[in-house]
This record gives structure tokens, C-alpha cells and sequence, in this order.
């Protein structure tokens, strides 16, 4: 079959906007891990893109969007929303309900704002509006994670001729908490009515299935493997476990560059040639850095023969600083950085450097080709692109990556790879960081050059052709297999 058109559609537009020293618009390419991964499949293959413009404003910015869409080679297409509209849909029913829900933590749900789902329709239907006027009814629309399960819904109600696939970034939870939502029901059939929905990781799937059983007991689900076929109502729906990945010869063609190569050297001759740890993490409860901390803490005080010997570097990157949870959690970290630091500095050396910032990608290279150990402990993560990127730039195989448990990537990267922890086991994360310290070089490039040939065979374009593939196969048979 041949592929329609593609419009990928997603809360944001993969652009940043903000306004320079004169007052006027600017726009660069945007952060974050959907960025990272689809920028490049659009812009090799060519289609559009539909996403919120990250500004509540009403001034008319659409001319530098025509800039970028030339530029960029593929059309972008804004929707525009209010300030109310931003809070409830977006910092309210997306980052103050799905996402704790999603990663486990039901705990932290404020469920008690009713304005906040009125706003995520709202914006959902908007969503459906802007696809129905701007793009023909052939388009393939890839709804993209939380934000916008009720869209294709939504769009199909307007015409229903539209088809659509949709693709979860972030966990999708057991039925003990997917049910502890007030509009479980709602948002489940929602999801049906794409023709495929996929998640990161089988146990996603199986959550995700455990909920139509309980929640929607009519739905007949077939199939082994990584993809299977649901049938609701007169709908069938493909379900699929289809991991997302990283443009991996991009960044170890990055990592080979002789200026990036000297970079790290600096970083190396600047930590004295000391055992590096690196830590890359959006500032988030779910990225488990206060339990990383303490292990340290753990390790240092249970080990003093590595004190002075090592230096543990975590990077931090702004996210959702207007949120008060979020600022409490950075002024946690920055007081447990503090404590440890002062627990344990001698004269010239402290445990911890701690950077508060956004880092240029090429930087970013440096510092995963500098660091001996990648420590990436998340309670709870979809996938967790900078484990794959870690090992994407280890070009000489050398280097441990610490994975939690409950990340998305350790279910490709536990065989012979990574060294998994529970990120909640403080003692088993401090005795795995002692172990990767003392890693055999041999034993660290059997894992390396094991975890690296997963990532090469399964890159970003094995996971969109393998999306694309089993949206658009007349049968299950026909779709690629993604076991190793
Ligand atoms: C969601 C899910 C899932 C980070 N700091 C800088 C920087 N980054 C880039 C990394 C990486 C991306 O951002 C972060 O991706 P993650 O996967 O770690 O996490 P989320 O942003 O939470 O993404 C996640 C992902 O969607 C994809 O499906 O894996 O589970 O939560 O690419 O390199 N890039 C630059 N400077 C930084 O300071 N240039």
C-alpha cells in the first residue's frame, strides 16, 4: 500500500518562540525527547506537523512559522490557545493528572479542579478543528502522547473517514491506577478510535489491554507478539509495543568529531582524570534524583577507599519552573548537592558538581563521551533517550550505564547491558555504582558493544518505519518483527 500523506500532531510544535532585545519574535528548533526523535523522520520524508505554538498571546506570529516551514521542509500548522486554555489543559488535567497517573504516582493527582478535563476537551477539539481545515482527509495523522488522547475521536466525529495512530512517550499505568480516574472510561474509548495504539514496552500493552478488559469487557483482543489486534464495537485496533530510539549514527558521528573528542579531553583533565558519574535529567519527581543522591551519599560513606577518586557530575535541565512542585523539588536537590558536598569535600575535591542549565547538544556529547558511569535511575520513565544516546557515543565501548528497573529502554538494555537497580533500593544503587567503579575494561566493552548493536539496529527510523509499517500493513504478518 502506498503511504499517505503524514501530519505528526502533538501538544507542542517542535519550535521554541520567544522575543529578542528589540521586542521582535524569534523561533528556533525546540528541546526534549519528542523533538529529538521526530524532527528528523519529517524532515527526511516530508509531511506536517499541528502543535500548540507554546505562546498564550494574540499577536499574528505566523509569518516566522512560514520561515521555518521552508527551512525546516515540512509545514507547520499552530494552534493557538488562551492562557486559561494553556493552565487547565495543559499544567492542569496533562501535568497535574496524566502524568502522575501514568507514572505510578496517583498520590500526587489533583483530581479536585473539574475545570481542567472542561479544558482538555476544549483544546483536544481545537486540535480536531485545525487537522480538519488545514490538512486533506487522505493525511495520516500520528497523534503523539498524554496530551491528546481524545483527538482522533474528536476528529472522526467531523469526518469520519479520517485516520489516525497514536503513540504513548510516557508509561501507560496498571488497571489499580488507571481506574482511580474520574474519566477512565472516556478517555479509553477515546484511544479506540485511532487505528493503532502503541506503547514503548510490552508491559505498557499488557497495562493498557488490562484496562479494555476491565473497563470496556467487550473487547476481543488477538494476536501474540509484539503487535496485536483488538476488536471493539465494529472498530479493530492494532495495539503495539514499539520502542522509540535515537538517530544513532547522528550522535556517534558527533562523538567522533576531533573538536568534540578535546572537549571531553578538557572535561577529563579538568575532573583530574577522576572516575566520572553523569547525570542528564529534566528537572521531574519522576527522574528519581534525590534517591540517586542519596546512594551516592550511601556508596561514599560505606566506601571512603573512592573518595577524591571520583567525581558524580549532574546536569539538571529546567522544566516546568512556574509549577511550585517543581520548585521545591530543585531547592530539595540543591539542598541534599549542599549536604552531600559538605559531608564529604576535602581541599580541591567535592563529590557532586551540580549544573542547572540547558546544554547545547554538541556539549552534551562531550560530557556523555567524558563520563565513565551514566547513572539514570528514574522511578518510573516511558523510554529514556540520553541511556541510549550514552551508549550511541561510546565509540570505543568502554563506559557502565546504570539503568532503573522501571525505565522503558531497560527492557532492550537489561540482556548482557546495562547494570539494572531499583531506584527506590538506595543500598542497591549505592553497591551497583560501587561495582560499576570497579568494572573489568573488559567486561564494561562486552556490555557497551551488546547494548550499542541494539541501539544501531533499532534507531529512530526503525521505530517510525516500524510505526509506519504497522499502521499501514493489510495484515499482522506483514509487519517487521523487533526482537533482536
Ligand atoms: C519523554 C518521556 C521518553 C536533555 N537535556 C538536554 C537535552 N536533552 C535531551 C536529551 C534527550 C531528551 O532531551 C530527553 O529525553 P528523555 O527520554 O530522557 O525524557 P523526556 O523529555 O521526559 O521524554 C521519555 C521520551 O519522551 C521519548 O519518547 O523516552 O520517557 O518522558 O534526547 O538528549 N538536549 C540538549 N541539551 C540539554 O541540556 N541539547
Amino acid at each position: 500500500m502506498t503511504s499517505p500523506q503524514l501530519a505528526v500532531v502533538s501538544n507542542r510544535l517542535p519550535v521554541r518562540l520567544s522575543k529578542n532585545d528589540d521586542g521582535q519574535w524569534t523561533l528556533a528548533q525546540g528541546a526534549g525527547g519528542l523533538v529529538t526523535a521526530m524532527a528528523p523522520v519529517l524532515r527526511n520524508r516530508g509531511g506536517s506537523w499541528v502543535g500548540w505554538n507554546g505562546l498564550a498571546t494574540e499577536e499574528d506570529v505566523s509569518s516566522l512559522f512560514e520561515t521555518f516551514s521552508k527551512q525546516a521542509g515540512y509545514e507547520l500548522h499552530p494552534v493557538q490557545l488562551t492562557p486559561e486554555q494553556e493552565h487547565g489543559f495543559y499544567a492542569g488535567f496533562s501535568n497535574e493528572i496524566l502524568w502522575p497517573l501514568f507514572h505510578d504516582l496517583p498520590t500526587r493527582c489533583n483530581f479536585y479542579k473539574p475545570d481542567y478535563w472542561r479544558h482538555y476537551r476544549d483544546v483536544n477539539q481545537l486540535f480536531a478543528e485545525t487537522i480538519a481545515a488545514k490538512l486533506p482527509a487522505s493525511t495520516y495523522c500520528w497523534v503523539h502522547d498524554y496530551h491528546l488522547m481524545l483527538v482522533a475521536g474528536m476528529l472522526r466525529k467531523i469526518d469520519p473517514t479520517r485516520r489516525c495512530g497514536f503513540f504513548l512517550h510516557i508509561p501507560f499505568p496498571p488497571p489499580d491506577n488507571f481506574l482511580k480516574l474520574p474519566w477512565r472510561k472516556e478517555l479509553l474509548q477515546a484511544l479506540m478510535e485511532h487505528e493503532l495504539v502503541a506503547f514503548h514496552t510490552l508491559r505498557d500493552r499488557r497495562n493498557f489491554e488490562a484496562c479494555l478488559q476491565s473497563l470496556l469487557p467487550k473487547t476481543v483482543i488477538r494476536g501474540r507478539g509484539a503487535i496485536v489486534q483488538a476488536r471493539y464495537e465494529s472498530r479493530t485496533v492494532r495495539i503495539g509495543a514499539i520502542p522509540i530510539s535515537i538517530d544513532y549514527k547522528s550522535f556517534t558521528h558527533t562523538a567522533g568529531l576531533p573538536e568534540i573528542k578535546e572537549a571531553a579531553h578538557s572535561l577529563a583533565d579538568a575532573y583530574e582524570h577522576r572516575t566520572l558519574i553523569l547525570g542528564v535529567d529534566r528537572l521531574d519527581y519522576t527522574k528519581g534524583i534525590p534517591e540517586r543522591l542519596e546512594s551516592l551519599r550511601l556508596m561514599l560513606q560505606q566506601h571512603p577507599e573512592l573518595r577524591e577518586k571520583i567525581s558524580f557530575i549532574q546536569v539538571l535541565v529546567p522544566s516546568r519552573e512556574d509549577v511550585g512542585e517543581y520548585r521545591h523539588l530543585k531547592m530539595e536537590i540543591e539542598q541534599l548537592v549542599g549536604e552531600i558536598n559538605g559531608q564529604f569535600a576535602t581541599p580541591g575535591w567535592s563529590p557532586i558538581h551540580y549544573q542547572y542549565r540547558n546544554m547545547p547538544r554538541e556539549e552534551l556529547v562531550s560530557y556523555y563521551l567524558a563520563a565513565h558511569i551514566m547513572f539514570v535511575t528514574p522511578l518510573r520513565d516511558g523510554m529514556n533517550l540520553v541511556a541510549k544516546e550514552y551508549c550511541a557515543c561510546r565509540r570505543n565501548n568502554t563506559g557502565v550505564l546504570i539503568l532503573s528497573e522501571f525505565a522503558g529502554a531497560a527492557a532492550q538494555l537489561q540482556r548482557d547491558g546495562a547494570v539494572l537497580v531499583n531506584p527506590f533500593d538506595v543500598q542497591g544503587m549505592a553497591n551497583a555504582l560501587q561495582a560499576a567503579c570497579m568494572m573489568p575494561i573488559a567486561e564494561q566493552k562486552r556490555r557497551m558493544q551488546h547494548m550499542r548493536e541494539t541501539i544501531r539496529k533499532h534507531d529512530i527510523y526503525f521505530w517510525c518505519d516500524t510505526f509506519l509499517d504497522t499502521a499501514f500493513a493489510l495484515k499482522l504478518a506483514d509487519i517487521p518483527q523487533m526482537e533482536d
